[in-house]
C-alpha cells in the first residue's frame, strides 16, 4: 500500500487558527514500516509558538471555565460522533506513523472514544460535597474550578489514545490546553485536533504545538502562566518535569516507564498464560508502558510454559502493520531500532542466555523498516541491567522462581511498580500476590495490558509521580477542589468556636 503524502504540510493550531511555525522550518515524518516514505511535513515549532499558544490559551480560560460543564461535556459528545466516522482513518493515521498493527490502531482509536465518552458524561457529575459545618446557620461544600491553562505532553507509542485521555477530562474540567504532541508521531495530533475544532470548541481552548521537546516542552514547563502539566514519556523526562514544575509550583503528573512483569504459578492455567505473555510482550512490538517484559515461571511448570512459549512465538507473523495479517509491526524509529538491539547486546554480555531472536530483520521489505524478531531471554539474573531497565521492545526476560513468594521478590525487585499479573486458580494465592504486589495496577489471570478507562491508570516509584490518570482521579488532577463555608445566619455569630 502506498499512499503519497510527501507534498502535504500541516501546520499548528492556536487561538483557533491554522498556522505555521515563526520559524519558518518543517520536520519530516516518515512511515517506520517503509522508512523512504514521508508522511507529512510539520511545523518545527520555536519557543515563541509555544508562547502564543499559552496566550491563546489564556485569553480563552475565563469564558471556557464559566461555560457550564454539562454544555463543555456536549461538545465531547460531538467530538465522539466525528471520531466514530473518521475512525478507520485514524487508525491508518496511527499506524502509518507509528507503526503498529492496524488491529492494534483500531483498538486504540476505540480506547480514545471510550475514554471521550466517559469525559463527556462527567460534565453532568463532576461533583463536589457537602458536609454539615461545625457552626450553626452554615453551609459548607466543596466545589471544583479549573486548573487554568495545562500543558499536555504526549508520547509516540499512543498517538491518540493518550492525548485523548488527557484532553478530554482537560476540557470537561474548564482548563485551556497547549498540546504537544511526541514530534516523531503529530498526524493523530492534528487529526485529534481538528475533532475537537469540528465539534465547536471555541478559539483557544486547544492549542496545538508541534515540534521538539527542547524547545516548545521546555517552555511550558518554565512559564508562569501554565498552572498544570500533564506528562506521559520517559522515567528521566518525568522525573526533571516533576522536579521543575514542582519547583515553580505547578501541579504536575507524569505517567513513566515499566518493567511489568507476569507470574505463572504451577497451577496456571497455560491456554490463558502463555497467549496472555505473548501479547504482553510482542503485541504492539513492545512499546507500551504496560508490556510485559518479564515472566517468573514457578518451577513445576516452567518446562511447559517454556515449550509452548516458545511456540507461540515462533508462530507470529511480522511485516508491515498496514498488512493485517502481520502479528508484529517495526519499532517505531530507528532510534527505537537502535536502542533495542543495543539491550539485546548488554543481555548477551551479562551472562543471560538468548533462547529465542535477537537479530534485526534484514532483506526485502525488512531493509525498508525498523524491524527485530521477538527476543527471549532466559536465566536472567535480577541484577542485570536487561532486568531492571525499560527497553520499550518486544523483548522478554523468563525467569524461574521455587514459590510465590520468590516470585514476588523478583517482581517487586525493580524501580518500577506500573502493572503485574499473576496466573493462577488459586484465590489464596491470588489475593497474596495482590497485597504484596508493588505496582499501581495488578491483573489476575489476564495480561499486564492497558486498563479500561472508568479505572484509575498509573503506577508506583519509577513508573509515575501525581494523581492517577483516568477513572474519578483523572477528573481530579484537572481540578482544584475549593471548600466554601457560607454564614446565613441573620446576626452577628460567636467566631472564637470557629477553629
Ligand atoms: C496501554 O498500555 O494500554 O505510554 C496504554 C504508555 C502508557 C499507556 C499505555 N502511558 O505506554
Amino acid at each position: 500500500m502506498t499512499e503519497n503524502r510527501t507534498s502535504r504540510t500541516y501546520q499548528n493550531y492556536i487561538g483557533g487558527v491554522w498556522c505555521d511555525s515563526v520559524s519558518g522550518q518543517l520536520y519530516p515524518v516518515v512511515n517506520p514500516a517503509h522508512n523512504t516514505q514521508v508522511i507529512g511535513q510539520f511545523q518545527a515549532s520555536l519557543p515563541q509558538d509555544a508562547d502564543n499558544a499559552i496566550a491563546a490559551a489564556g485569553d480563552a480560560a475565563s469564558g471556557w471555565a464559566s461555560t457550564p460543564a454539562p454544555q463543555r461535556g456536549a461538545i465531547l459528545y460531538r467530538a465522539l460522533d466525528i471520531m466514530a466516522r473518521r475512525a478507520e482513518e485514524l487508525a491508518r493515521a496511527i499506524t502509518l506513523e507509528e507503526g503498529k498493527p492496524i488491529a492494534d490502531a483500531a483498538g486504540e482509536v476505540k480506547r480514545a472514544m471510550n475514554i471521550i465518552e466517559y469525559a463527556a458524561g462527567e460534565g453532568r457529575r463532576l461533583f463536589g460535597y457537602t458536609t454539615p459545618s461545625e457552626l450553626p446557620d452554615t453551609v459548607a461544600y466543596t466545589v471544583k474550578r479549573p486548573i487554568g491553562v495545562v500543558a499536555i505532553i504526549t508520547p509516540w507509542n499512543f498517538p491518540l489514545a493518550i492525548p485523548a485521555w488527557k484532553i478530554a477530562p482537560a476540557l470537561v474540567c474548564g482548563n485551556t490546553l497547549v498540546y504537544k504532541p511526541a514530534s516523531a508521531t503529530p498526524l493523530s495530533a492534528v487529526k485529534l485536533v481538528e475533532i475537537f475544532e469540528e465539534a465547536g470548541l471555541p478559539a483557544g481552548v486547544l492549542n496545538l504545538v508541534t515540534g521538539p521537546g527542547a524547545s516548545v516542552g521546555n517552555t511550558l514547563v518554565e512559564d508562569e502562566r501554565v498552572g498544570g502539566i500533564s506528562f506521559t514519556g520517559s522515567t528521566e523526562i518525568g522525573t526533571a518535569i516533576t522536579a521543575r514544575g514542582s519547583e515553580l509550583l505547578k501541579k504536575v503528573q507524569c505517567e513513566m516507564g515499566g518493567k511489568n512483569a507476569a507470574i505463572i504459578l504451577n497451577d496456571a492455567d497455560l491456554d490463558k498464560a502463555v497467549p496472555g505473555v505473548v501479547q504482553g510482550a510482542f503485541g504492539s512490538t513492545g512499546q507500551r508502558c504496560t508490556a510485559t517484559s518479564r515472566a517468573i515461571v514457578e518451577d513445576g511448570i516452567y518446562n511447559e510454559f517454556m515449550e509452548s512459549l516458545m511456540a507461540q512465538t515462533k508462530a507470529l507473523t511480522i511485516g508491515d502493520g498496514m498488512d493485517a495479517s502481520k502479528d508484529v509491526a517495526p519499532l517505531a524509529s530507528r532510534d527505537q531500532l537502535d536502542t533495542v538491539l543495543e539491550y539485546i547486546g548488554i543481555g548477551t554480555e551479562e551472562g543471560a542466555r538468548l533462547t529465542f531472536g535477537g537479530h534485526q530483520l534484514r532483506g526485502g521489505e525488512f531493509d525498508e523498516g525498523y524491524y527485530v524478531e521477538p527476543t527471549i531471554f532466559t536465566e536472567v539474573k535480577t541484577d542485570m541491567r536487561i532486568a531492571r531497565e525499560e527497553i520499550f521492545g518486544p523483548v522478554l526476560c523468563v525467569f524461574r522462581a521455587s514459590d510465590l513468594q520468590e516470585a514476588v521478590r523478583i517482581s517487586n525487585d525493580v524501580d518500577f511498580g506500573l502493572s503485574s499479573s499473576v496466573y493462577t486458580r488459586d484465590l489464596v494465592q491470588a489475593h497474596e500476590y495482590i497485597n504484596t504486589a508493588k505496582t499501581g495496577m495488578v491483573h489476575v489471570n489476564a495480561p499486564t495490558l492497558g486498563g479500561e478507562v472508568h479505572m484509575p491508570f498509573g503506577g508506583l516509584g519509577a513508573s509515575g509521580t501525581g494523581q492517577r490518570e483516568q477513572g474519578t482521579e483523572g477528573f481530579d488532577f484537572f481540578t482544584e477542589t475549593i471548600s466554601v463555608y457560607i454564614d446565613h445566619s441573620a446576626g452577628a455569630k460567636e467566631r472564637s468556636r470557629f477553629i
